[in-house]
Parts: C-alpha cells; structure tokens; sequence
C-alpha cells in the first residue's frame, strides 16, 4: 500500500469510517445495487423501503424485512468486521458510522456504532415509537419473504414498522449529529464498502475533505466518490482492511511492532 496512506494511519488521532453494504457481502448480506445479486436488481424499492409502501401493503413490508432479518440472523461478521474493531484500539478517537442495518459490526466487537439508517432488530410503533421486541428465534421464511402481518404494539394497539429508514424519511438526528460532529473533526476518513449514492450520507464524504482530512475508499468497484478521495484502494472489504492493519500497525516501521 501507499506508503503517504500508511503514514497517515499512523500519524491520525481520529479516524472516522463510513461504511455501507460491501463490508458486509462477504458475510452473505446482499448489497442493494451490485449488478445481478443487489436487492434493488431483484425488488423493487419503491414497493418496499418507502412509507408508502407499508401503508399500502404491510404484510408485504413485514414479511420482507423479515427475511432479511432471518438472514442476518444465520450470518456471521467477516475478516473486514474484525479489522475496523481492531482499528477502533488502535487510534485514540474512533468512529465507526454506517449505513447498514445489521449487527455485523457490533458482533465483532465494535462499540458505539452509529446506525444511519437504522437496524433491523429494532422494529417499533409507528404511533407512539414503543420498540418492539422479537420473539427470540430465528424467522423462517422462503427467499424474498411471505405475507406477514405485522404485530400490534403492546402500548398502543397500533401496528409495528420495520426499524429502518426509509426513502423520503430523516435520519435519526442525533446518530446524524453525532455523525457530522465525528467527520469534521476527524484526521482520516475512510468510505468502506458504499457505493455512495445515497444523501446525506454519501455527503460525509465530501464534509471530510472540506474539514482537510486524509480521504480513503475501499471498494471493489468504481464509485461516484473515487474522484472526491485522495487514495482510492481497489479490492474486496474483507481482504483490504486486514491488510491495511497489518501494515499500518504491525508491518515494518510499525510502534507497535
Ligand atoms: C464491496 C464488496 C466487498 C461489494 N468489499 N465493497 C433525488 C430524488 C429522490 C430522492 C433523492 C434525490 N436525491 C437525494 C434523495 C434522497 C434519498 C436518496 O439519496 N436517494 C438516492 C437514491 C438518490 N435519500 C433519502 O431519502 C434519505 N433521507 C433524506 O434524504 O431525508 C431528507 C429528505 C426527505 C424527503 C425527501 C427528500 C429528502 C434516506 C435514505 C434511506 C436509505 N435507505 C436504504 C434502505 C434502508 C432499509 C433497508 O435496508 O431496506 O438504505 S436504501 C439502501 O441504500 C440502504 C443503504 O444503507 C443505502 C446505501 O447503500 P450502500 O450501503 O452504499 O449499498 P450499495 O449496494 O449501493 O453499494 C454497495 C457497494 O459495496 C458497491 O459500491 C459495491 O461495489 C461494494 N462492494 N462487495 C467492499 N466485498
Ligand atoms: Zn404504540
């Protein structure tokens, strides 16, 4: 690797990490817009990830979101999972924020891990927000979901919605401060695993370069935001991150050594 980025990994006070749905393929999660196993080649988000598709068809929704619960459910986090939790020892201010609605990075042993787009494993009600809490258990349903109607909040009576954001919806605000407060303070950023498509959080990406930090992506493929990083590292999230922490922290020159 770059000799210039592995001296700003090791010279950096403060990371902060965006990460999207790459770090988690190697896991068996699909991305949303990789060509052929992407979830938005095979369904289409309009009918699915907006509030007004819950409205229209709720079981659809539910049954859904089920699925992709039940999948991450039999997954486990991967080498690219374990590299950012062994990162976030290594550096004295840490942020880990991303996109993805999975518990991957906190299974690894990640903490404070800001969820921009919400979790999978935190449904609530759509009345009066009350979380709900699943059935301990595994889901079984077939590729893609079933009908599923979704449960009543036990506060309320009214019905329970996937604890994700959606199209057209805001961020959950204080995650979003968080978030923007960590990125403008931050001495490296790295883009991990996102295809950088979607607002705002694609625009954090740009925060960090404004704020005069070190940029960095790690994605197999091009992505709208390989012109706006300083180093733009092709390859796979699960090879590449190891690889970056064995160098920066356990390769030749390294303190740590
Ligand atoms: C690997 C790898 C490996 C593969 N290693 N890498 C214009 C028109 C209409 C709307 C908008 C507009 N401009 C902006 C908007 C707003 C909209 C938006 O951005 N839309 C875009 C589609 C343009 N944004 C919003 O609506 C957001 N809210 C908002 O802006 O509020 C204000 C507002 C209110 C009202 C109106 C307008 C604005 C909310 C966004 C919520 C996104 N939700 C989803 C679904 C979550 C629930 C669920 O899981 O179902 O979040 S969409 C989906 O995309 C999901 C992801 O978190 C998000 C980002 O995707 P990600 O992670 O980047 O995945 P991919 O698949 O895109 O990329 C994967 C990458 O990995 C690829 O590059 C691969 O190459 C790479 N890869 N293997 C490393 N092994
Ligand atoms: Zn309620």
């Amino acid at each position: 690797m770059d000799a210039k980025l592995i001296a700003a990994f090791r010279r950096a006070r403060s990371l902060s990490v965006l990460t999207g749905a790459g770090v988690s393929a190697a896991s068996g999660i699909p991305t949303f817009r990789d060509k052929q196993t992407g979830l938005w080649e095979n369904f289409d988000a309009a009918e699915l990830a907006t509030p007004g598709a819950f409205r229209r068809d709720p079981a659809l929704v539910w049954g859904w979101y089920e699925w992709r619960r039940m999948q991450v459910l039999r997954a486990e986090p991967n080498p690219a999972h374990r590299a950012l939790a062994a990162m976030a020892e290594r550096i004295p201010t840490f942020t880990l924020i991303t996109q993805n609605v999975d518990d991957l990075h906190e299974r690894a042993g990640s903490p404070n891990v800001i969820h921009l787009h919400g979790e999978l494993a935190r449904p609530y009600c759509e009345a009066c927000r009350q979380p709900y809490v699943h059935p301990p258990g595994i889901p079984e349903l077939p590729e893609g979901g079933a009908q599923l109607e979704p449960p009543r909040c036990q506060a309320c009576g009214a019905r329970v919605r996937p604890g994700v954001v959606w199209f057209g919806e805001s961020l959950p605000e204080l995650d979003w401060l968080a978030a923007l407060e960590a990125v403008k303070t931050c001495e490296v950023f790295l883009s991990v695993g996102t295809s950088a498509f979607v607002q705002p959080a694609a625009s954090l990406i740009d925060l960090a370069n404004r704020v005069g930090a070190v940029t960095v992506q790690i994605n197999p493929n091009p992505t709208d935001a390989d012109r706006a990083v300083a180093f733009a590292l092709r390859g796979p999230a699960g090879e590449l991150l190891p690889q970056l922490v064995h160098e920066v922290w356990e390769g030749k020159g390294s303190a740590l050594k």
